[in-house]
């Protein structure tokens, strides 16, 4: 922390006076909304990240053992060169069998015995405008239900982007929701980031399959511009060192009042010293 804080200081001494004097630039004709994906590798192709998974799971890969952990990346059972993931949810039967069913209170086999979590590399809070695009196929035809999340299975609200109707073969859901109080809170804590996915909706079990999987959340702020004010300037560049210093440097990222999306220049979901010198360098050689 001493040598980061030290590099960090140099860094500043260095660049920022410049940058003070006569580069800071307006980019307020740049601004528009957009549509900010928040998960990473949706498509299931790329290699998956030891850091950080979008794709959670709580589910049986051996029917007596509960699995909760990165979901499992498959090839397409339709198509050998495609890769989707795959969740297998375990029947009623075999629950009961093994002793250890999650039940709803009741003794009744309940829809979160096995759960798909798209977890989002950031927070939101209550007013965020989310939309949810995936395909998804299951070997026997279903409703699923959707539940808002803090993290994967801290539960925050019973609905989210409601029912989705799946069949065995591959269709496309597109949802949007404005998010709730109730959704982006979970006591006293606010911050939702999780869509939860509740597959045990059949009692003679199943197995899903989902890909291109986005989950997009509507920005008024672009690159750079950390502090939403409109402008790229040296007060993002204290605000990226700031958030350096808190050590909220990986997703998923806490809510506060800097954009830490805006903060990751270089998009390798980590805020760093490198986001610094492209942040620095884009204010140096903006015209
Ligand atoms: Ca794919
Ligand atoms: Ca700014
Ligand atoms: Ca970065």
């Amino acid at each position: 922390m001493a040598t980061k804080q030290k590099l960090l200081t140099l860094l500043f001494l260095a660049f920022i006076p410049t940058a003070m004097m006569a580069y800071e630039c307006e980019v307020n004709g740049d601004r528009n909304v957009s549509f900010v994906d928040v998960v990473e590798n949706g498509d299931l192709e790329g290699e998956p990240s030891n850091d950080w998974s979008s794709f959670w799971v709580l589910e049986w890969r051996t029917m007596n053992e509960q699995f909760f952990g990165p979901a499992n990346i498959v090839v397409d059972p339709t198509n050998a060169n495609n890769h989707c993931i795959k969740v297998v949810v375990r029947s009623e039967a075999e629950a009961r069998e093994a002793g250890n069913m999650i039940d709803d209170g009741n003794g009744n086999y309940a829809p979160y015995e096995s759960v798909f979590f798209v977890q989002s590399k950031q927070e939101f809070e209550s007013g965020k405008v989310l939309r949810l695009t995936m395909r998804v196929k299951a070997d026997r035809e279903a409703v699923i239900q959707t539940q808002a999340h803090r993290a994967p299975d801290e539960y925050n609200h019973w609905n989210l982007f409601g029912n989705i109707h799946v069949t065995d073969t591959w269709q496309t859901v597109e949802k949007e929701v404005v998010l709730t109080p109730e959704m982006a809170q979970m006591g006293y804590a606010q911050g939702m980031r999780t869509v939860a996915f509740l597959l045990a909706t059949v009692p003679e079990g199943n197995v899903f399959y989902f890909d291109d999987i986005k989950l997009e959340y509507e920005s008024m702020t672009q690159k750079g511009d950390l502090n939403n004010d409109g402008q790229v300037d040296i007060y993002d560049v204290t605000a990226l060192i700031d958030i350096i210093l808190e050590g909220d440097t990986t997703p998923p990222y806490k809510m506060t009042q800097y954009d830490h999306l805006a903060a990751d220049f270089n998009n390798d979901y980590s805020i760093d010293i490198y986001d610094v010198t492209f942040l620095i360098d884009f204010i140096l050689n903006k015209e």
